[in-house]
Formats: structure tokens, C-alpha cells, sequence
């Protein structure tokens, strides 16, 4: 079933990603003159030990240009890619590895090489006359599932300009039986959301996933902002039912050793432990994410022993995607859940062998975006293909954003009968 392939004129080029900085989209042609795309997306709250993006740090963009990434897929990436078979994309993604050589892509740039692994891998489904999500099923080895979507509503944290520590407030339609009535969910909240907040404060600004930032600076005001619009949405919150979940990205509030500020209050491991209970105890919280800071090690092992079992811990920039920190950090009782975004780790290969590590060890996974998007549903693929059963790619609204949701609802339609939710 797995098809040879041979790429023809790769070439890459800088697009504007969603928050108007520049990212990078690889192309290349089929033998059968079919033309491949993928964009790669890129992080703000990034963890220390995400693969390492090329960046041209000159006078265009504030630094933030991709030509030498782009450079480097032509003069170095194109050439051992092109004009001979592939077997698999095992090997391809090897070849990148070694030819950057450095262990974090610090060389080619992550940029280059997951836009051009993210191509590959939608060659080799074309090669084996495949749409992507079912090759990734067959690589992966996993049953198809339709996955939750994580509606990022309210947005806070490096991600907004209001006062908000917390970064996102996600809805979830856990039981909503379909992609299509979760997406009708989504969206419905999301607009019951913009009525709700244009009553209260006039008007609110938007954050980078597309989430209404208004000017709260307590969780708990956010929190109940969310409860409100489930509610005036005529749907019942609840945790089996249209769920929250929080990804506090706890590295932005870290005040260093294991000391922590959320809306002006400084609180120690403890008191952020029984910060969080008490959410859990007030609101139907499904999902806490980061809710620790990557180098707390202490502060993961309190939450675990104290809301573990309760509530589903997701490791992000804790566990960057590389399966050696996944399996460290479910052995040494961190969390049960990782989060998944392939520009962390570099290759499609090592996302799906991240996701692999995880299932094996029973921790569940949710796909992800970066807070930077573009056009490219890449990760809706992925997380069906994987039977992940959660994905997050922000609010119901913006095209980078629902050019995921409107992919999975795709999906749904062209293959009725694939399970939906939560593993
Ligand atoms: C996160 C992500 C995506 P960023 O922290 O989970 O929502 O943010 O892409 O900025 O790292
Ligand atoms: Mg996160």
C-alpha cells in the first residue's frame, strides 16, 4: 500500500501567516503533474525546547523573515529530495535530520523542514491514491475518529492585549454526536459570546486565535462569561456535555520557583493547586493544559496528585511533542495528556511518533494550531487520521481558524459513519 515517491520542482516561499508575520509554504509537482502544497504555522507562547525556527533577524519584518529558511530548501532540501523515489516517509523525514544535523533543526530551520515533511506526507497519500487522513490512519496503525473541537473563545495571556493571565478559554462539545452539530455549537456559543460581551464592556478587542479579549482580569470573570453563553446559546454546560477547557500556559505567569501570579495575586505551588480545585469545583472543566510551568516539575506532580483522575492534564510546552519527554513525563506521573503540534518536534514522522508513544502509554492526545495560522488544515487530517479525539484550532471564526473545523466537517461528510468525540 505504500506507494513510492518522487517530488519534482520543491520550491519554497514566504506567506504572511494570521497574526501578518511571515511563515513558509513549500511546493512541489507530482509525476502525474499534481502540485503539493503545505504552510507551516508558528508559535507565540513557545516552549524551550521546541525545534528551533529559522528566523533572518535583519532589518525586514522585525527580524522575523524566512529567507534563509526559504534558501535553505532550495539550495540544500531540494536537491536530496528531488528527482529520485522515496519508499516512505520514514526515511524521507530521515534524510531531513541529517541533513540539518544538529538534533533541533537549528540549521534548515523547523519552518523548512515540517513544511516540506507536511508536503511529502501529502504526496505519499496521493501516491498510494489516499486522502491524507487515511494515510495517516494506515501509518499510524489507529482507528478514524472525528475529534472534539476546542472552540479558543476568550483569549488572554501572549495571545491578547487585555489583563487576562490566562491564555485560553476553549469550549467543547463533548456530546454533541457529529462534527457538524459540534461546529453549529461552537459557532452559536461563540456568537451568544459577541452579544454577551458587547453588552458588558461596549466592545472587546480580538486575540490572535480569533477569541474575544475583553478587559477582565480575573479567570473566574472569564469563566463565567463562558457559562453565561452556553447558556444563552440554549445549550446545558456541563462536563459530558458542552465542556470548558483551560490552557492557563502557565510559563507566562511563572514568577520563578514554583511561584506564580494570576490577577495580581501571588500564589505558591499549593495555593495554585487549590486554585485550580476550586475551578474544577465551580465550573465543568474537562481540560487544564499547562497548568504548571515547563520547568516545574514540582508544581505537575502536586496538580496530578491532587486533580489527576478529575480532570484531563495536557502536557504542551512541557512535552514540546518529542516522545522521549512524553514517556518521561507520564513515568514520572506529570499528566495523562499530551498536546500535539508537529512544528514542535520538526517532522510529521516524529508527530506520529510522538502520538504513538502517548496512546501506548494510555495518555490521550490533543492536536493542535499555533496561534500564528494559515490556510493549510494540515492538523484536521492528522488528528482524524490518528483517532486522536481532540483538536483545538481557536474560535469558530477567522479563515485560518475554520479552515481546520470546515476540513473536519469535510471529512465527516465524505465518510459518514466515522465515530465522533473523545476516545
Ligand atoms: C498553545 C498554543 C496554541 P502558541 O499554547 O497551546 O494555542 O499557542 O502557538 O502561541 O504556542
Ligand atoms: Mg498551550
Amino acid at each position: 500500500m505504500n506507494a513510492p515517491l518522487r517530488l519534482a520542482d520543491l520550491t519554497a516561499r514566504t506567506i504572511l501567516d494570521s497574526r501578518g508575520y511571515p511563515t513558509l509554504e513549500a511546493r512541489a509537482r507530482l509525476a502525474d503533474g499534481t502540485m503539493l502544497r503545505a504552510a507551516v504555522p508558528a508559535g507565540a507562547s513557545t516552549g524551550a525546547h521546541e525545534a528551533v525556527e529559522l528566523r533572518d533577524h535583519d532589518e525586514a519584518y522585525s527580524g522575523r523573515g524566512v529567507r534563509a529558511a526559504v534558501a535553505g530548501v532550495h539550495e540544500r532540501i531540494a536537491p536530496l529530495l528531488t528527482g529520485h523515489d522515496w519508499p516512505d516517509l520514514a526515511s524521507l523525514d530521515r534524510a531531513l535530520a541529517q541533513a540539518d544535523g544538529t538534533g533541533d533543526y537549528s540549521r534548515l530551520g523547523a519552518n523548512a523542514v515540517v513544511a516540506v515533511s507536511m508536503l511529502a506526507a501529502r504526496g505519499f497519500a496521493h501516491a498510494a491514491g489516499l486522502s491524507l487522513h487515511e494515510w495517516i490512519a494506515r501509518a499510524s496503525g489507529a482507528r478514524e475518529r472525528l475529534p472534539v473541537p476546542h472552540f479558543n473563545v476568550l483569549n488572554g495571556g501572549a495571545h491578547a492585549a487585555n489583563d487576562l493571565e490566562f491564555q485560553e478559554f476553549m469550549i467543547a462539545p463533548v456530546a454533541a454526536g457529529s462534527e457538524e452539530n459540534a461546529v453549529r455549537i461552537g459557532a452559536e456559543v461563540y456568537h451568544a459570546l459577541a452579544a454577551l460581551v458587547r453588552r458588558r464592556f461596549g466592545s472587546a478587542g480580538l486575540g490572535d486565535e480569533g477569541g474575544f479579549a475583553p478587559p477582565v482580569s480575573d479567570p473566574r470573570a472569564a469563566l463565567d462569561l463562558l457559562v453565561e453563553a452556553i447558556t444563552d446559546a440554549g445549550y446545558p454546560p456541563g462536563v459530558g456535555q458542552v465542556a470548558i477547557a483551560l490552557d492557563p500556559a502557565a510559563n507566562s505567569f511563572h514568577l520563578g520557583d514554583g511561584r506564580y501570579r494570576i490577577n495580581g495575586i501571588e500564589l505558591d505551588r499549593t495555593g495554585l493547586v487549590d486554585y485550580y480545585l476550586g475551578l474544577l469545583e465551580d465550573y465543568p472543566i474537562r481540560s487544564l493544559e499547562d497548568g504548571f510551568a515547563e520547568d516545574d516539575p514540582g508544581g505537575w506532580i502536586a496538580l496530578a496528585g491532587a486533580a489527576g483522575g478529575r480532570v484531563q492534564l495536557v502536557g504542551d510546552d512541557l512535552y514540546v511533542t518529542d516522545p522521549a519527554r512524553i514517556r518521561a513525563g507520564f513515568e514520572a506521573g506529570y499528566s495523562d495528556a499530551a498536546l500535539i503540534k508537529p512544528n514542535q518536534i520538526g517532522t510529521v514522522s516524529q508527530t506520529l511518533e510522538a502520538i504513538r508513544t502517548a496512546h501506548e502509554l494510555g495518555m490521550a492526545c490533543m492536536i493542535s494550531h499555533r496561534s500564528g495560522e494559515t490556510w493549510d488544515p494540515f492538523i484536521a487530517d492528522l488528528a482524524v487520521g490518528t483517532g486522536a479525539g481532540q483538536l483545538k484550532s481557536g474560535a469558530p471564526a477567522r479563515g485560518e481558524r475554520v479552515a481546520k473545523y470546515n476540513r473536519l466537517t469535510e471529512i465527516e461528510l465524505d465518510h459518514p459513519g466515522l465515530p465522533y468525540g473523545v476516545q
